[in-house]
C-alpha cells in the first residue's frame, strides 16, 4: 500500500513549488491531503493533474497519514510537528524550528540519507536553502579531500523571502523600471520606492537596482540569523563538528535562485582537475565552467532547474588547500521543495520496503 501524504503549507511559495514537483517526479504516494491555514481551506488546488480541496490545519487531519511535510513558518511547525509525529506521522519540516535539535536528523539525500532513519522525535529537517545550496558540491569534495574551513558570501534571491519577498521585489522593478533618473544619487532609489510602496518591505533596504547584506534576523555581535544557520547547519550536515565557517550573506535583486561563493579549505592540497571531475560524477551537481567561452552559473540560468549548479573553480592563489567556486540553485526547489520531497521519498520507500 502507497503511504498517504500530507503537505502543509500547500499554498505558500514552496508548497507551490512542491505540489509541481510531486505532480512531475515518480509518484510514491497514495492519497495526498493538502493543508493551509483556516483562511485557504476549501480552495482547489491542483496536485497530480487533480483537484484537491485545501483541508485547514487540525490535529484530525493527520488521522491515516504516514508522511507529512511542513512548508510553514518555524512557529507553526513548532506547534504542529510534533502534534503530527505523536499520531505516528513521519514529520519532513522545512522551517527552522527543529534544524539544531540534536535528535532531529538534517538531511540532504546526496550527503548523509542515512541520518533520515534515526528520527526518535519521528523529525526530520530540511536544511535552510542557502546552506543547501552549496552541500551537495561540498559534500562531494568533503567526501575525497576533507573539508577544514568555509567561507561564503551569498547572493540572495527574494523569494528566500516568501511570496512577499516576490512580491516586494516586482513591484519594486516596477517602480524604478525605465527610469534614468534613479540610482544615480544616494538614497534616491530608496526615495522613490518609499514615495509609491511605502516602507513596510520584507527587506530592511530597497532591493531593486540595490544589494542588501542583510538576511533573517538580528542574532547578536553582529550576526544574521542566516549567517549562523550556514555556519551551524552545515557543520551537522557534513558530520564535522569543528569545521570553521564564516558567512556573510546578501540579498539580491534576483526573484528565485541563491547563488554563493565559496572559499573552501581542505586537509590537503586540492588537483582542480580531480575536483572538477569529483564534481561532474556528482549526481546532482552539474559543472558550468568556462569562463572564457562566457560560460559560468548565473541565477538567471539556474532558476526552475534541479541540480545545483557549479562553475569559477580555481585554485586560490595564495591558499594552497583551499578551491574558490561559485554555486547557484533555485532556493525553492533543491534549496526546500525538492530537498523535502526527496527526504519524504526515502521514508516513503523505509516504510514500504521498496
Ligand atoms: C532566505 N534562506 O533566503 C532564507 C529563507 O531557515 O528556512 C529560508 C529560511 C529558513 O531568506
Amino acid at each position: 500500500q502507497r503511504p498517504t501524504l500530507a503537505l502543509v503549507g500547500a499554498t505558500g511559495a514552496v508548497g507551490t513549488v512542491m505540489r509541481s514537483i510531486l505532480s512531475t517526479r515518480e509518484d510514491v504516494w497514495g492519497e495526498i491531503r493538502l493543508v493551509a491555514s483556516a483562511r485557504s481551506a476549501g480552495k482547489q488546488l491542483e496536485v497530480r493533474g487533480e483537484q484537491v480541496t485545501v483541508l485547514a490545519l487540525s490535529e484530525e487531519v493527520f488521522d491515516g497519514v504516514d508522511v507529512a511535510m511542513f512548508d510553514v513558518p518555524d512557529e507553526v511547525s513548532a506547534q504542529w510537528a510534533p502534534v503530527a509525529a505523536a499520531k505516528g506521522v513521519v514529520v519532513v519540516d522545512n522551517s527552522g524550528a527543529f534544524r539544531m535539535d540534536p535528535d532531529v536528523p538534517l538531511v540532504v539525500p546526496e550527503v548523509n540519507p542515512e541520518a533520515a532513519r534515526e528520527r526518535p522525535r519521528g523529525i526530520i529537517a530540511n536544511p535552510n536553502c542557502t546552506t543547501l545550496t552549496m552541500m551537495d558540491a561540498l559534500g562531494a569534495l568533503h567526501r575525497r579531500w576533507t573539508l577544514t574551513e568555509l567561507v561564503v558570501a551569498s547572493y540572495q534571491a527574494a523569494s528566500g523571502a516568501g511570496q512577499p519577498g516576490i512580491d516586494r521585489l516586482y513591484d519594486e522593478l516596477e517602480v524604478v523600471g525605465g527610469r534614468r533618473d534613479v540610482g544615480v544619487q544616494a538614497g534616491d532609489v530608496r526615495a522613490a520606492i518609499s514615495d509609491k510602496l511605502g516602507d513596510d518591505s520584507p527587506f530592511p533596504a530597497p532591493l531593486a537596482l540595490n544589494v542588501v547584506p542583510w538576511a533573517g534576523s538580528d542574532k547578536g555581535d553582529g550576526w544574521s540569523s542566516e549567517e549562523l544557520k550556514v555556519r551551524n547547519e552545515s557543520r551537522k550536515i557534513l558530520g564535522i563538528p569543528d569545521l570553521k565557517v564564516s558567512a556573510t550573506c546578501v540579498r539580491v535583486p534576483v526573484v528565485t535562485t541563491h547563488s554563493l561563493a565559496v572559499h573552501a579549505t581542505f586537509a590537503q592540497d586540492v588537483d582542480v582537475a580531480a575536483a572538477r571531475q569529483a564534481l561532474v560524477e556528482a549526481p546532482s551537481v552539474v559543472v558550468v565552467d568556462d569562463p572564457a567561452a562566457g560560460e559560468f552559473p548565473t541565477p538567471a540560468d539556474s532558476v526552475g532547474a534541479d541540480p545545483t549548479f557549479v562553475g569559477r573553480l580555481r585554485q586560490a592563489l595564495d591558499f594552497p588547500r583551499t578551491l574558490e567556486l561559485f554555486v547557484c540553485g533555485d532556493n525553492l526547489r533543491k534549496g526546500a521543495a525538492l530537498n523535502t520531497a526527496q527526504v519524504a521519498e526515502l521514508v516513503a520507500r523505509e516504510l514500504t520496503g521498496a
